[in-house]
């Protein structure tokens, strides 16, 4: 057993479980008027409702135990200081000091990395102010019109969700993203451009990733088939990366280089020079007001009190359901189409982040960790898995997510979203009795053993736990708190669990997998030791392929 789970705190939650696991969130709101006024919080445009939690006020006092006992206050400061929290890497996870506003130093290994971040936020502004007003231009004197991201994860998914999220009415260049190695993703990208308008951003911090290279390489000879003269990539490919050797040596002019540093983590890049995509596509004040937006949250986290503090609660919330109810996933669920991508953009900085299996000391945890992140926008979901939510045998705490005003005011549209989005967190949160569905079913003039055969299939035990994330509208500024909001909470419960949120070697096995099997695939006297299956499965593609 683990210190963790024998801890006075953690034996108080469990205890303390075991007493309230049997009450309904009905009888809770019934018996306490100022529920939702208790439960509420404020950070930056955000306003949290928790109140639909399996929660009372003695939940809460012991969670922030587990806080205190975690020393959450100082680990906060750690993560904000620079200090090298990421252990197996020896690195700071200093994402903050991207989006630092205040004017004061952020220290690292005794230098202020301020200066650094200020010079590549400029080199953003001119570059992208260039393209953006036609003053960039191609090969043969024209403006560019269309710009291609090659990287993925961490260098793909920060710049796609916040493009797609906040699109521009009339943005004067077209975005697409490459990730896929499958050539299909290039390819169809590649077909709609002409060379000649066309930006290429290679992004990868190590640039030595096999998808991405391989990507670049391929646009690149398909840029030179029209372009001819390799003096010609130089106004039509740009690199975001730490690695400059790697950037010279893939052909790309050092001068063409946005550099960001080891202590920026691949998912927690976008605030980096990999937004510069981002800036691209919606300017560069409204990628400021993004980093604004998330700076505003980065001082909510730093200042607010435990108890008022919105990426705690959420995080020890998270904790809450995860180890003492069981829960293994959690629902994402915005009512703004703009937010669709944002569900898969949690699930790597979440998944990724917290799927650990030892603790920063390296030894195995007896408790479980990161969830499961799913979702999609609302109200599609309604109408394809909210079932299971609503009646399903699976506790699914979920996040629920609304703008108060439309980015696209159309008819009664956005009251209908809205109305949706209320009465499903509270039907998720009352469910329906026996009582209720009987009178129902009696009031459409069923009765006797038909009604009595269709009561069960009609029932809704309720008191399944959500949150209401609420926003005036979505843009960049609130997008960027809702970020940070999300990081922030996967960092708090990375310290309740004492573990490094900021690793990976959970990727590593397959790439290192992939190199070994890439030759055997195409060499069958390559030397390879596998089991029956993989080795049965190589033959097989090698012989078909042929
Ligand atoms: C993120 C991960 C991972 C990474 C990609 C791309 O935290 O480390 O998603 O971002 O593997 O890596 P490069 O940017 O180095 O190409």
């Amino acid at each position: 057993m683990s210190s963790l789970t024998q801890s006075p705190a953690w034996l108080a939650l469990a205890q303390h479980q075991h007493e309230i696991k049997t009450q309904h969130l009905r009888e809770l709101f019934a018996t306490d008027p100022d529920r939702f006024s208790r439960f509420t919080l404020h950070a930056g445009p955000l306003m949290l409702d928790y109140s639909k939690n399996r929660i009372t006020e003695q939940t809460l006092s012991l969670l922030l135990d587990l806080a205190a006992q975690a020393r959450l206050p100082e680990n906060i400061n750690r993560l904000l200081n620079g200090d090298k929290v990421n252990v197996t890497e020896h690195r700071a996870a200093l994402h903050t000091a991207l989006r630092n506003r205040s004017g004061q130093p952020v220290m690292l290994d005794g230098a202020d990395v301020m200066p650094g971040v200020r010079r590549v936020l400029q080199q953003m502004r001119e570059f992208s102010d260039a393209v953006r007003q036609g003053r960039w231009l191609g090969y043969t004197g024209r403006p560019i019109t269309d710009v291609v991201n090659i990287g993925i994860g961490g260098s793909d998914l920060g710049p796609a969700m916040v493009t797609a999220a906040l699109p521009a009415d009339c943005r004067p260049l077209a975005l697409h993203f490459v990730s896929n190695v499958d050539g299909a993703h290039l390819c169809q990208t590649l077909k709609l451009l002409d060379p000649e308008t066309t930006l290429f951003i290679i992004a990868s911090k190590t640039f030595t990733t096999q998808e991405t290279l391989l990507n670049a390489r391929s646009a690149r000879a398909w840029f030179l088939q029209r372009a001819e003269h390799h003096d010609h990539v130089a106004r039509h490919f740009v690199a975001l990366s730490t690695n400059r050797e790697e950037v010279l040596r893939f052909g790309i002019d050092p001068a063409q280089m946005f550099e960001f540093w080891d202590w920026v983590g691949g998912r927690y890049s976008l605030w980096s020079a990999i937004g510069l995509s981002i800036a691209l596509g919606i300017g560069m004040d409204a990628f400021e007001a993004l980093l604004q937006g998330a700076f505003e949250m980065d001082e909510h986290f730093r200042n607010s009190p435990l108890e008022r503090n919105m990426p705690v609660i959420l995080g020890l919330l998270d904790v809450w359901y995860i180890n003492f109810f069981g829960a293994q996933t959690r629902a994402i669920l915005p009512y703004d189409q703009g937010l669709n991508s944002f569900i898969s953009y949690i699930q790597q900085l979440s998944m990724e982040s917290n799927g650990k299996h030892v603790t920063r000391a390296g030894h195995a945890v007896d408790y479980a960790t990161g969830a499961i992140i799913w979702g999609s926008s609302g109200t599609n979901g309604q109408h394809a898995y909210y079932q299971l939510l609503h009646q399903g045998t699976t506790l699914v705490p979920a996040d629920f997510l609304a703008p108060m005003e439309s980015r696209a005011p159309l008819g009664n549209h956005h009251l209908v979203l809205l109305s949706n989005f209320l009465a499903q967190t509270e039907a998720l949160m009352r469910g329906k009795t026996e009582a209720e569905a009987r009178r129902e079913l009696e009031r459409a003039g069923m009765k006797g053993e038909a009604l009595e055969h269709l009561l069960p299939h009609k029932c809704f035990e309720g008191n399944r736990p959500s949150n209401a994330i609420l926003f005036q509208k979505l843009d960049a500024h609130t997008l960027g708190a809702l970020i940070a909001l999300y990081e922030h909470r996967t960092f708090v419960q990375s310290v309740i669990w004492d573990i490094n949120a900021f690793d990976q070697w959970g990727v590593e096995l397959g790439k290192q997998l992939a190199q070994g099997i890439l030759t055997e695939l195409s060499d069958a006297a390559a030397p390879g030791t596998h089991d029956a299956s993989t080795t049965g499965l190589i033959r097989h593609l090698r012989f078909h392929r042929n």
